[in-house]
């Protein structure tokens, strides 16, 4: 970690001393937050998000690296970062305009906001959950197609499914197989539930 004067090395003493009390999982040790958070989005969405947060003991006026990651327990992944200003003594307010990864795994994630002075989980855990529309051969309609699209990538090596591999996991386990499949045919014949539905195919 470098420091660039004084006063960000004081700051982040201050901050250090607020972590080291708190529970060993950090928590978000700061006021404020994301402003407009999204609950659900979709594989390759492109979002903006904005962060207004009161770091304490205030003094650090020099820009610093914040990323914004999304974690699902097992993969951790950064969607967008920058260079921040302070607006004020310890205030930033910055827009990012974070991407959603085609390859991401369908599912719940919880937001971590990592900083120089280390990674923090938001205040009250938000939980966002990733979609997919399940239009596996990406041409606008789920039906049989994408059924047989499906088989012959799982069974057969067929191409993957389309804007990213995860969105053939229809049943939202985090993997590909005959689980999927049974999914997608409840789904087109007998009207059955997607947990990663987004509704963007019919
Ligand atoms: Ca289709
Ligand atoms: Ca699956």
């Amino acid at each position: 970690m470098k420091f660039r004067n004084l006063r960000q090395l004081l700051a982040t003493a201050v901050l250090s001393s607020v972590l080291l009390a708190g529970s060993a999982k950090a928590q978000f040790p700061m006021g404020g937050g994301f402003t407009n958070f999204p609950s659900e989005f979709s594989i390759g969405d492109t979002i903006d998000i904005s962060l207004d947060i009161q770091f304490p003991g205030g003094m650090m006026f020099d820009p610093i690296d914040l990323s914004l990651l999304l974690t699902n327990g097992t993969d951790t992944i950064e969607i967008c970062s920058g260079t921040v200003e302070f607006v004020e003594p310890g205030h930033i307010v910055h827009s990012f305009t974070c991407n959603i990864p085609d390859d991401i795994i369908l599912g719940d994630y919880t937001a971590l906001l990592q900083t120089p002075f280390g990674t923090f989980a938001m205040p009250g855990g938000i939980i966002m959950r990733v979609l997919g529309d399940h239009d596996v051969n990406h041409d606008g309609s789920l039906n049989i197609a994408d059924l047989t699209n499906l088989i012959s990538h799982i069974f057969d090596g067929g191409p993957a499914p389309l804007p990213g591999t995860s969105n053939g996991d229809l049943n939202c386990d985090g993997s590909m197989n005959i689980g999927d499949v049974t999914k997608l045919i409840e789904h087109i014949f007998q009207g059955g539930t997607l947990p990663c539905y987004n509704g963007g195919a019919n």
